[in-house]
């Protein structure tokens, strides 16, 4: 039996079982043996057909956005507005055939704005451009979703097409922790209560993927599919942002009673009438949670004028990182003046946290 044909068994099991907590097990590995199935698929698709997936296009900049939507919403339009670039709109679908790059600055911060072609329902298994605008949205530090103001239910078959890809948006990677041994089995501590998946559950779908000895540690109450993105292990996070575009077609009342009606907040813009754009930059600057960071000379002058962009979470390491490859393992201490400490010019070490506007001076051997 091929591999399509077993999914199809399993899929055919799914549906032929009555949904119980009797049943809750033998369902949830049915859905991990199809997801495992599926990834395996997928890997034998693309190796015969040898195609590079994605464009040819690098990250640059402090942090990378990307244009996800239909066809003919204006990504366009927005893309042009948010940055300097210039990318080709037209009245048809899928003008753009390419990734197109912009540069968008705010307080500081050189942000990548990437305009991707339109994506389509069954995008995520190959319709239209589909698969390479999905590869390229893995990059993303920020998705903004891209909605026409007639078709704002398109929000949620977009966030589906990313999800299958192995895109997670507004997620946290799971708080699961799986270490594999050689021999015991598997042991399983939850230090939660755990009421969407059983213990027997998460073993069985951790031998659904070879894993036979392993030590896991649960942190939150997880779901069988959370567990099966652990396993398969090329899953990527990123937050969102919803833009509503073409405002300008409708009355304020319109748009109002949309944000009651939808499950989902958004920024509501005119890409074409340059409406509500500065608000929008406000907010994908405050979605990439900078962290703005002054280096001060030892000699004592702070350079105000040009911060370190990090993001939020960053440590003194990570500024290592930025400034230079060796700095880590010249580094002596730091000292820091700001939110982050508690005084001002408290010497703090490689893995201290730091936090916006945080002035710094690193000393090395
Ligand atoms: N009324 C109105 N029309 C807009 C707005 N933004 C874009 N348009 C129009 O919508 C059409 C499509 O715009 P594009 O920017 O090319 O759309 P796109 O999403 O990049 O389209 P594809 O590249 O084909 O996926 C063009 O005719 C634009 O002039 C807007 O805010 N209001
Ligand atoms: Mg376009």
């Amino acid at each position: 039996m091929g591999v399509p044909e077993k999914i199809k068994k399993l899929e055919d099991d799914i549906h032929k079982t009555q949904v119980n907590k009797k049943t809750e097990h033998h369902i949830g590995l049915l859905r991990a043996k199809i997801a495992k199935l599926k990834a395996e698929q997928e890997e034998q698709r693309s190796r015969r057909s040898g195609a590079r997936l994605g464009y040819d296009v690098r990250k640059s900049g402090d942090a990378t956005v990307v244009l996800i939507g239909l066809p003919s919403v204006g990504k366009s339009t927005l893309l042009n507005r948010l940055t300097n670039a210039k990318s080709k709109v037209a009245a048809y679908q899928f003008t753009t055939l390419d990734v197109v790059p912009g540069v968008m600055e705010h307080s500081g911060a050189k942000i990548q704005v990437l305009d991707l072609p339109g994506i389509i329902k069954g995008a995520s298994s190959g319709k239209g451009l589909g698969k390479r605008v999905l590869a390229v949205a893995r990059s993303a530090d920020l998705v903004l979703f891209v909605v026409d103001v007639f078709q704002p239910e398109a929000r949620e078959l977009l966030e589906r097409e990313l999800r299958t890809t192995g895109i997670r948006v507004d997620e946290r990677p799971p708080n699961i922790v799986i270490e594999k041994v050689d021999s015991g089995g598997i042991s399983v501590t939850s230090q939660v209560k755990l009421t969407r998946v059983s213990e027997p559950l998460v073993k069985d779908i951790l031998r659904v993927y070879d894993v036979n000895g392993a030590r896991v540690v649960i942190r939150e109450d997880i779901t069988d599919d959370q567990l099966v993105d652990v396993l398969s292990g090329n899953r990527v996070y990123a937050p969102s942002l919803t833009v509503m575009n073409k405002i300008d077609l409708v009355n304020t009342g319109f748009t109002s009673e949309l944000g009651r009606k939808l499950g989902y907040g958004f920024v509501p813009v005119s890409a074409e009438s340059d409406m509500n754009i500065q608000a929008l930059k406000e907010e994908i600057y405050k979605r990439l949670d900078f962290v703005r960071i002054y280096m001060r000379r030892r000699t004592g002058e702070t350079d105000f004028e040009e911060p370190m962009m990090l993001r939020g979470g960053a440590t003194i390491g990570d500024v290592c990182d930025k400034v230079h490859r060796a700095m880590k393992d010249e580094f002596r201490y730091a000292q820091v003046w700001g939110k982050s400490v508690k005084f001002g010019g408290q010497r703090v070490g490689i893995a201290h946290r730091l936090m916006d506007q945080d002035v710094l001076t690193i000393v090395t051997k």
